[in-house]
């Protein structure tokens, strides 16, 4: 069976080389020339654990090519990114014209799955008028569905086969048919629903997520003020067997959590109050952290040293950053930032980045805004050497002091203004 995959990012490009891998005959589709060559190499543009070995053998066996322009298959798989608008409404620029650029290769029974995450409505709404101007009616002539994806960056080639997967038809038949295809190599379970529910169904993951975490962010902003340590608060709490308060921090971040709730609130703005106002605290968190700062310095020209810049640990992911929201704030407002991430490289970023010693050299703070592992445990030797003042905000909560010379804050130790 044949496959074309239009878009060969985080999540097109893994699914394209586990199909290849389990017998289809997979061409990838891409606008960027650059990652269509190299993939025809054998080699990835992407970061992902296991995921170059698995190309390069998919790509030598001749189960997976690259190329510009879609072809033929008996299934389309659209893998392209919802970009947000200045606005936060949903960008579906590419969706629709990903969707465009494969009707006329689109044959009678045929599978088309949009995978990109899409606000509710948009299979009804905006995809299937597309198929259906071009003289197929989705769900008789080809099976439309939505299949939205739920790998974690990091876990993607297990993610993919082990987890549930939610398919959803613009009809009964277009799910079944669309399961079909996953079945092949998913190991979880397959979940056949209507379009409309795995749509929303996705977005309610990652909203679950986002205003859990605000409520944990509100709680460190009232115990500042009672002078209660949040984070003891949230342990014991989360020892109930029905409680599981997540983490507080300097923001939320990343392309899913900061973004998905938007498609929601567009589509729904009298009713998302609290889908909105946890967007409105997570987004206050990048301010909050530099009300911290501030307390823990003693003047403007003070140095500090930011550590971590990704949206979150162990990764090379700098964009919708919390971390790069507060520097460039800091930059911007004048302070004396140094900046120290082993993950990130130098043409990531517009300013300079630092080693750890330069970057703690005659510093009075450094805030830790990012839980790399690195960070976990220091160098304390060179910190108390170093620094004009050893003290460490952290508000991620990962990082052990031992050494008493070292002041150390975190989101549960802020000082109360009782
Ligand atoms: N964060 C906190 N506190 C927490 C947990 C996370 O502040 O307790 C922050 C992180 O620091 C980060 C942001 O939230 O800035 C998002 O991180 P994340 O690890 O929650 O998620 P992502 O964005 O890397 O991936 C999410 C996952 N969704 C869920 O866990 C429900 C992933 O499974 C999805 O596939 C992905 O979104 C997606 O593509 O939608």
């Amino acid at each position: 069976r044949k496959l074309t995959v239009v878009g060969l990012g985080y999540i097109g490009l893994p699914t394209s080389a586990m199909f290849a891998k389990h017998g289809w005959n997979v061409v990838g589709v891409d606008v960027n020339e650059r990652a269509i060559e190299k993939l025809n190499r054998g080699e990835i543009h992407i970061e992902e654990v296991g995921l170059p070995e698995v190309v390069a053998e998919v790509v030598a066996t001749g189960k997976l090519r690259g190329s510009l322009q879609p072809e033929k298959a008996d299934c389309f798989i659209v893998a392209v990114p919802t970009p947000h608008n200045a606005d936060n409404t949903a960008d579906l620029s590419y969706v629709v014209s990903a969707t465009n650029s494969i009707v006329p290769y689109l044959e009678k029974g045929n599978v088309v799955i949009i995978e990109s995450t899409i606000p509710p409505r948009t299979i009804d709404d905006v995809v299937a008028p597309i198929l259906r101007e071009a003289g197929f009616e989705p769900g008789v002539d080809v099976y439309l569905a939505h299949c939205p994806e739920r790998v974690l960056p990091g876990r993607i080639l297990i993610e993919l086969v082990e987890n549930t997967r939610i398919v959803g038809g613009i009809n009964a038949i277009s799910a079944t048919k669309a399961a079909e295809v996953y079945a092949t190599f998913v190991q979880g379970q397959i979940l056949e629903t209507s379009a409309l529910s795995a749509e929303m169904a996705k977005l309610m993951e990652n909203t679950y997520r986002d205003v859990n975490i605000a409520l944990a962010n509100e709680l460190v902003k009232i115990s500042e003020k009672l002078g209660v340590d949040a984070l003891e608060v949230i342990s014991l709490a989360n020892h109930h067997p029905r409680v599981n308060l997540h983490q507080p921090g300097p923001g939320v971040g990343g392309h899913c959590l900061a973004v998905d709730p938007y498609f929601i609130i567009e589509k729904a703005p009298e009713e998302a109050q609290i889908i909105a106002l946890a967007r409105k605290t997570n987004n206050s968190m990048p301010a909050f952290t530099i009300k911290q700062i501030n307390k823990l310095i003693s003047s403007k020209d003070a140095k500090i040293a930011a550590f971590g810049l990704t949206y979150k640990g162990n990764i090379d992911d700098v964009r919708e950053s919390p971390a790069m929201d507060i520097v460039n704030e800091l930059l911007h407002e004048g302070y004396n930032v140094s900046v120290f991430d082993p993950h990130v490289h130098q043409e990531q970023v517009k300013f300079t980045l630092s080693n750890f010693e330069d970057a703690v050299k005659d510093a009075e703070l450094i805030v830790v805004l990012t839980d790399h592992d690195e960070f976990k445990v220091m160098d304390e030797e060179t910190i108390t050497k170093l620094m004009k003042q050893a003290q460490i905000l952290d508000t991620k909560n990962c990082v052990k002091v031992s050494d008493d010379a070292i002041k150390y804050v975190n989101f549960g130790t802020l000082k109360g203004n009782v």
